[in-house]
């Protein structure tokens, strides 16, 4: 069990646990928030500090446990400066009928990934953190980043987006894991951690 974070008044920014497929909450449809206060300033802190330490390049609220429409992002290249992003209640309110397909990636389904094909240009209109309402119009990955993490926001997961086929051989490698984990005993000292899955 994930141990419970001390009040934020005594800590600091924290790297969470991101949570692993087949983890049910990753289905949750997270709640949109009402208030930017000192909590969700704390989650927004944490949100950034694990999506760097992953690394990864955006992150959703779920994926750390809490189902919440917050999701962070930083597609800066590792020779630029950083671009922290936050989008608060993010929304698609267009998408272009022209698609493009990447390659896509997910923190909470390690080491795996797959072509997906989506609308090329979206609109999605968010909360800044001072809850001002903004409407931004991308393409290339900054589209395709902002539908993953608002999926996540949904229940939703890059991998509904291929074939059922690909999807269930996932689905049972990831199930397969996960069982492994839970009857582990816990390693002696001296064990190098495994992270290989299959
Ligand atoms: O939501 C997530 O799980 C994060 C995910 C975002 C994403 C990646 C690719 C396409 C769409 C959305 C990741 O960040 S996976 C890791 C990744 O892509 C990456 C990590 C380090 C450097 C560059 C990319
Ligand atoms: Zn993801």
């Amino acid at each position: 069990m994930t141990p419970r974070l001390p009040p934020l008044k005594s800590r600091a920014m924290a790297v969470r646990d991101i949570i692993i497929l087949p983890d049910k909450r990753l289905r949750l449809k997270s709640e949109p928030v009402k208030a930017v206060d000192k909590p969700l300033r704390a989650l927004v802190n944490d949100m950034f500090e694990t999506m760097y330490a992953a690394p990864g390049i955006g992150l959703a609220a779920i994926q750390i446990g809490v189902p919440r429409r917050v999701v962070t992002m930083d597609l800066a290249k590792k020779d630029e400066p950083k671009q922290p992003q936050v989008f608060i209640n993010p929304e698609v309110t267009w998408t272009s009928d022209e698609t493009a397909t990447y390659e896509e990636g997910c923190l909470s389904i390690p080491e795996y990934y797959e072509e997906v094909t989506r609308p090329k240009s979206v609109r999605v209109k968010f909360l800044d953190l001072d809850l001002k309402p903004q409407e931004i119009e991308a393409e290339g990955l900054l589209a395709t980043c902002l539908q993953h993490e608002i999926d996540h926001t949904n229940g939703v997961l890059f991998i509904d987006h291929i074939s059922k086929l690909k999807r269930d051989m996932v689905m049972k490698k990831f199930k397969k894991a996960a069982k492994k984990t839970v009857g582990a005993k816990p390693l002696a000292e001296d064990q190098e951690p495994s992270h290989h899955i299959g």
